[in-house]
């Protein structure tokens, strides 16, 4: 892994944020932070510099002991002075430093004045109204405190989609050599694709069920067990995750792989359905009476209600049982819809491969076109690409687009959207390529009225194509940004461009519910891996579970067009 200078600033940050709680000197604070902005602020990798003999300490802020640390971090990927700091202080501080609106400074009072040490200590003093008396805290932060520790806490304990299929995936391979198994299936949250899942809820086709929990048991990842019964156990793997295991027959399984996908909200619904029938469902089959009518297969479950098949990904009772039951359920967009890709990086800027090798990735994934869409200059930390750089590199993918079968290369940017809404290169750079995506990448705080105003704003250029990972979130680390999305999307419609669904595992964003509103007003929704390395094209599919998660049918997916139908729809004329 390269050490970007924001790896490193970001070292130099938590040293200050923990000297800062310590009540340090102010100076040698001040100086750390000086330095980080230096870090975050510079044109080129400081890792570089170093390689080719620049005197690090001729940039501002950064002194010779400053300058021992940068090169301490790019050879050892660590800091003494930080590490040195984790060992002094209770861990739980640096938990406290990453609550939002927690500062150093607040992180200090608690710490000294309350000897409040954890997010748990924290958690027990606000609920005791012992924080507000603390000076510069008060009642309205105290209970903003409490809200967002809960937040803090809950997020702990759910695991991204992605990470849980790694575990899942050797799991499921290793249950399947148990003797006497026929079938392994992950229901739960994790089938119905959630962006973050709490357990996961595994289900085992076996006539016997001792043997299997046996084998369930003797799993090398497997670091403690809950439960054991003959039947189901409950098992907590090495990374802190939950699964729980239930066997059944051959007669019960359709039906318990229905009810434990859940979501309880949809089966409790279904189930009235049921009773209106005289039939009762529960995870071993329908019954009518004691006799049952089904439960082999899924299908023969819901054939039992008078449904049709309802994806997983729509088991949410957001509608999908009304329109099941109207014969009006979508279609649902699949991998294998996907003809292209809109969003990837290279080597230029932060990615990690070069440019052909992109395009034969995205080839062997059966895509047939991928744009190449790198940072613009305003994002110094991933060497953003100016005017100069863009058009060598609008260069070489001519050359190579000579030379390419199967796969045809897009010119694009990802530039940034300014704080007032303008666009971070010259129009007449913008009008040469196939497509500009836009994305927010600075000012995450302004009020949603400005923030709004600054998306439709870049929207109005002539040139603005697609709008990147159009709330900002990051899955468990940062909430998104306020805006008023269902103005951004009927100004999308109006202005003739589109959303893009960020495939990447931390940022599945377009949100859910704002696919449907973007297909309730006709706008297109891009389904792109947003892919800085060859593996990433492989995270597509996540973004295709987040759109099925959103209704989304192959034609509400603009990269599902072969090329030659997107070519037109990536030309503005508005
Ligand atoms: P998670 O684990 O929090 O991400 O969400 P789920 O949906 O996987 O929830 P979980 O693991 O508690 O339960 C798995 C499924 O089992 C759930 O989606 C539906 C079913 N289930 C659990 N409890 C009940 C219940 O009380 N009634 C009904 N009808 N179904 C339930
Ligand atoms: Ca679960
Ligand atoms: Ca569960």
């Amino acid at each position: 892994m390269p050490i970007h200078n924001a790896d490193i600033a970001g070292i130099f940050e938590q040293i200050a944020d923990l000297l800062e709680v310590e009540n340090d000197n102010p100076f040698r604070i001040r100086a750390y932070r000086n330095a980080a902005r230096t870090l975050r602020n510079l044109g080129q990798d400081v890792g570089d510099m170093v390689a080719g003999g620049k005197d690090l300490t001729r940039l501002p802020g950064i002194g010779k002991d400053l300058a021992a640390k940068i090169e301490e971090i790019l050879a050892t990927g660590h800091c003494r002075t930080l590490d040195k700091l984790h060992k002094r202080t209770s861990p739980g501080l640096s938990e406290l430093l990453k609550i939002p609106g927690l500062g150093p400074r607040r992180v200090s009072a608690l710490y000294h004045e309350l000897d409040i040490h954890t997010p748990e200590q924290l958690y027990r003093a606000a609920k005791d109204g012992r924080v507000r008396s603390l000076p510069g805290f008060g009642e309205k932060t105290e209970l903003r405190i409490l809200e967002n520790i809960e937040a803090h806490i809950q997020k702990d304990r759910r695991i991204k989609l992605a990470t849980a299929a790694q575990y899942a995936r050797s799991l499921v391979a290793y249950l399947q050599r148990a003797e006497g198994v026929s079938q392994v299936m992950v229901a739960g949250s994790y089938r119905r694709c959630k962006e973050t899942v709490g357990d996961l809820d595994v289900l085992v086709c076996a006539d016997q069920g001792s043997p299997v929990m046996a084998h369930l048991v003797r799993y090398d990842e497997v670091a403690q067990v809950i439960s054991q019964g003959t039947t189901r156990a409950t098992v907590i793997l090495r990374a802190g995750l939950q699964v729980d295991v239930r066997v059944v027959d051959k007669q019960s399984f359709g039906a318990a792989l229905y009810y434990f996908t859940g979501s309880k909200a949809h089966n409790i619904e279904v189930r009235k359905l049921a009773r209106q029938r005289g039939l009762k469902i529960n995870e071993y089959g329908v019954f009518k009476g004691r006799r049952r009518v089904a439960g082999d297969t899924e299908a023969s479950v819901f054939r039992a209600v008078g449904l049709p098949y309802i994806p997983p990904e729509l088991r949410e009772n957001r509608g999908e049982i009304e329109a099941a039951r109207a014969g009006m359920l979508p279609r649902l967009v699949e991998r294998a819809d996907l003809r292209g890709d809109l969003h990837a990086h290279t080597r230029a800027t932060d990615g990690h491969d070069t440019l052909k090798a992109m395009a034969l990735a995205a080839r062997s994934r059966g895509l047939e076109y991928l744009a190449i869409t790198e940072h613009s200059r305003r994002l110094t930390v991933a060497r953003g690409l100016d005017p100069r750089r863009l058009l060598q590199q609008m260069e070489a993918i001519d050359a190579l687009n000579e030379n390419l079968k199967g796969i045809t290369l897009l010119k694009g940017i990802e530039v940034d959207i300014l704080e007032d809404g303008s666009l971070d290169l010259p129009d007449e750079v913008l009008g040469r390529l196939d497509l500009v995506i836009g994305a927010v990448h600075s000012k995450f705080h302004l009020s949603r009225d400005r923030q709004t105003r600054r998306i439709l704003r870049a929207m109005d250029h002539p040139h603005f194509t697609l709008l990147a990972h159009p709330t900002g979130r990051l899955l468990l680390e940062r909430e998104p940004y306020d805006v008023d999305m269902n103005r951004i999307i009927r100004h999308a419609r109006e202005r003739g461009c589109f959303l893009e669904l960020n495939a990447h595992p931390v940022r599945l964003d377009l949100l859910d519910a704002y696919c449907m509103m973007a297909r309730d007003e006709g706008v297109l929704v891009s389904i792109n891996s947003d892919a800085h390395s060859t593996m990433d094209f492989d995270n597509l599919v996540y973004g295709v579970g987040q759109a099925r998660r959103g209704w989304l049918e192959k034609k509400d997916v603009l990269n599902t067009r072969p090329l030659s139908k997107l070519r037109p729809l990536l030309k503005r004329t508005m």
